[in-house]
């Protein structure tokens, strides 16, 4: 498990991540970055639209760090959810994530561009399917349940079809949570530095 340091969201996080990055000149911000569950009957191109017009984006997960930001920031459940087919109005069976395969069937690409590399697809069913008897399933879709991923149609109206979408806004240059020990050790030396240097010039004067 890669090391990290963070803090949930909340003022104080956005404060500490700005200072970090100020004193730094490492981006900290994809600690501050927020996620959001928004419920409403989307295809999976009407959700990228709305979540672009809210000023961010059909969220990506690119690692296990930013996964697990996201379950603290809103839990599982997902809010809205509701183990019953999406014909349950109000209720989420699952979000769109902003991934698609529909370029070159297999090969799934953030809509952000970040990495393909992290990924939870739903064992139990062996997503992807790829297709199944709606269709191509080419857009990402997850679980509300558990989290697990699942390739589908893009449209929700059918049963066990998201009814929402997962929204990411970005706040810094950094999109995934990919912060470390590092950056945080070299900020408290440089804390550490200056106040010695500080109390050394009081002295000397
Ligand atoms: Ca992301
Ligand atoms: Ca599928």
């Amino acid at each position: 498990m890669t090391p990290t340091i963070g803090f949930r969201g909340g003022a104080f996080h956005h404060k500490f991540a700005a200072i970090l990055t100020a004193i730094t000149g490492f981006a900290y911000g994809s600690y501050a970055n927020s996620y959001e569950v928004i419920s409403g009957p989307f295809d999976w191109n009407e959700a990228k639209v709305d979540a672009e017009t809210r000023g961010g984006h059909l969220a990506t997960i690119t690692s296990a760090n930013e996964w697990q930001i996201i379950v603290n920031q809103i839990g599982l459940p997902i809010p809205y959810f509701s183990d019953t087919p999406s014909n349950n109005p109000g209720t989420i069976v699952g979000v769109w994530l902003g991934a698609t395969d529909l370029e070159t069937e297999g090969q799934w690409k953030w809509i952000t561009g970040e990495p393909w590399s992290f990924t939870q697809w739903d064992p139990i069913w062996n997503e992807p399917s790829g297709a199944g008897i709606y269709g191509e399933e080419d857009y990402l879709a997850m679980y509300g349940k558990d989290g697990s991923w699942n390739d589908g149609t893009g449209s929700y109206l059918r049963v066990f079809a998201p009814i929402g979408y997962l929204l990411e806004k970005e706040t810094s240059a950094v999109p995934d949570g990919g912060a470390t020990a590092f950056p945080l050790a070299l900020a408290i030396g440089m804390l550490v530095l200056g106040h010695y240097r500080l109390t050394n010039q009081q002295q000397l004067g």
